[in-house]
């Protein structure tokens, strides 16, 4: 007999569910007239950089099609939506006033939500630096933390009055390593050290950011940190060395500041031969250690390393500092990115953030995958996403029975998008976008995800998967 989970799934009540997207992976109106140029505009004009050359001049049409995509909202039944404002829009040369178009796109969006219900989620920066700040030095100069919290001020100022949540940055690893480190992301720089002051002063800014919005108006502020649980593929020493290490710079390098007030000491030593952190002034660490109101957690897949000489060399080179050897061992199960398919990593990473950092509220604020969704007589049926999703759900109902408190659950993404250096080859969406059209098709997925949301849970045996094509 196969053993059943046990009974039906409910998560608390007031529980908050979702989806996100991010402005530059579905808006679309780029440069010029409607925005400035932004380092993701600069980056996929580049050869080579994005898959296919593909770009976010039009992605998903967002701009002028967002009345359709708030009823797909509406007909999900989700309470909140998150998304981001892009800064180029706003400010078209990364400083001065607000341009009005923007903030009228914007205001229209938040109108919009409010009006269906839904509660909007503002991410105040989700990758998109305007060019022009990136010319100036980008993030691994101190100036751009300061830019960035005028900017969070000056939108503060127009949404305070309706919006009630804001996310200061997105996943500023990913801004820091794959922007400055790897390369793999824009504005595309492979300097090791460039990569560990972006990490400060996107830090800096964070914490500047919500002193300025403070002063303004009372919000909820938080940070999105992609965090992946670490552990070490056997019991080497070389294979535990290494998760400390990976674990260090992807996970504690920045909890550590943000919830503790200070950089971990092991992560600082690691990164000697690279930088001394000259550039940390006395001060910054009070600034960005102040109290945030929730954290914010994206997962996706969890990471299981090892170190020992067989392991393969770093590639590229540049991504994990210092590191010079780095193998991942990969589950059975992966999603079209490759990415190892383990429910179990999410509820790992939430007990962890519970057992080892002071209290704070958190929020799931991505979640999601991406599979060869084909659409066929006018459905797609994504039964691998159904799977993915309820496994993370489950695990997240978890965490929560474990006494975490988690409050939400933000499922990545609403759309199909611009899936940055994979361009449009990989969809994440609830709904299915078909680009030549614009044509939006809700997957089997929506159906799904609208079924968790009104029942606020999940029943033991997934009606949808008893739906499933016999496997021939
Ligand atoms: C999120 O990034 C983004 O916020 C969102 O915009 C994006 O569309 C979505 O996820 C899907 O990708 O980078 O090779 O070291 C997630 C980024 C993915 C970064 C997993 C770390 C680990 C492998 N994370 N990745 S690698």
């Amino acid at each position: 007999m196969a053993t059943a989970r046990s009974d039906q799934v409910r998560f608390p009540p007031g529980f908050v569910w979702g989806t996100a997207t991010a402005a530059y992976q579905i808006e679309g109106a780029g440069p010029p007239g409607a925005r400035g140029p932004s380092i993701w505009d600069t980056f996929a004009a580049r050869p080579g950089r994005t898959a296919d050359g593909d770009n976010g001049d039009v992605a998903c049409d967002h701009y002028h099609r967002y009345p359709e995509d708030l009823q797909l909202l509406h007909a999900l039944g989700v309470g909140a939506y998150r998304f981001s404002v892009s800064w180029a829009r706003l400010q078209h040369a990364g400083r001065g006033p607000l341009n009005q178009r923007g903030i009228d796109f914007y205001s229209r969006i938040v109108d919009g939500l409010l009006d269906r219900g839904i509660e909007p989620w503002v991410t105040l920066y989700h990758w998109d630096l305007p060019q022009p700040v990136e010319d100036a030095g980008g993030w691994p100069a101190r100036g751009t933390a300061l830019r960035f919290a005028d900017f969070a001020a000056g939108v503060h100022h127009f949404l305070a009055d309706r919006v009630k949540r804001f996310i200061t940055l997105n996943e500023p690893w990913c801004s820091a390593f794959l922007g400055y480190a790897s390369g793999l992301h824009a504005p595309g720089r492979t300097e090791p050290a460039a990569a560990i002051r972006a990490t400060h002063h996107l830090l800096l800014g964070h914490g500047l950011a919500l002193e300025a919005m403070r002063s303004i108006a009372p919000a909820e502020i938080g940070i999105t940190l992609n965090l992946a649980p670490t552990a070490a593929a056997t019991g080497h020493p070389d294979d535990i060395e290494t998760a400390r290490r990976v674990d260090g710079l992807h996970n504690r390098l920045y909890l550590d500041p943000l919830l503790r007030g200070h950089y971990p000491a092991d992560v600082v030593e690691d990164l000697g031969s690279i930088t001394k952190f000259g550039f940390v002034a006395d001060g910054d660490l009070g600034v960005i250690h102040q109290p945030i109101d929730f954290l914010g957690v994206n997962y996706y897949a969890p990471q299981t390393v090892y170190g020992t000489p067989d392991a393969p060399p770093v590639e590229p080179p540049s991504t994990h500092l210092g590191l010079t050897r780095l193998g991942f061992r990969q589950t059975e199960r992966r999603t079209s990115m490759g990415w190892s398919v383990e429910g179990a990593g999410l509820t790992r990473v939430l007990t962890r953030l519970a057992r080892d950092y002071p209290p704070i509220p958190l929020y799931i604020t991505e979640n999601g995958a991406a599979y060869e969704d084909e659409p066929a007589g006018g459905q797609v049926l994504d039964h691998d996403r159904i799977d993915y999703l309820d496994e993370h759900l489950r695990a997240a109902h978890d965490a929560i029975a474990a006494g975490v408190d988690l409050r939400g659950y933000f499922l990545w993404s609403l759309l199909d998008n611009f899936e940055w250096a994979e361009g449009y080859r990989k969809r994440f969406g609830l709904v299915f976008v078909d680009y030549a059209t614009q044509e939006r098709v809700p997957k089997l997925s929506a159906k799904f995800y609208r079924d968790v949301i009104l029942a606020n849970g999940l029943r033991s045996t997934p009606q949808l998967r008893l739906a499933r094509p016999p496997v021939p």
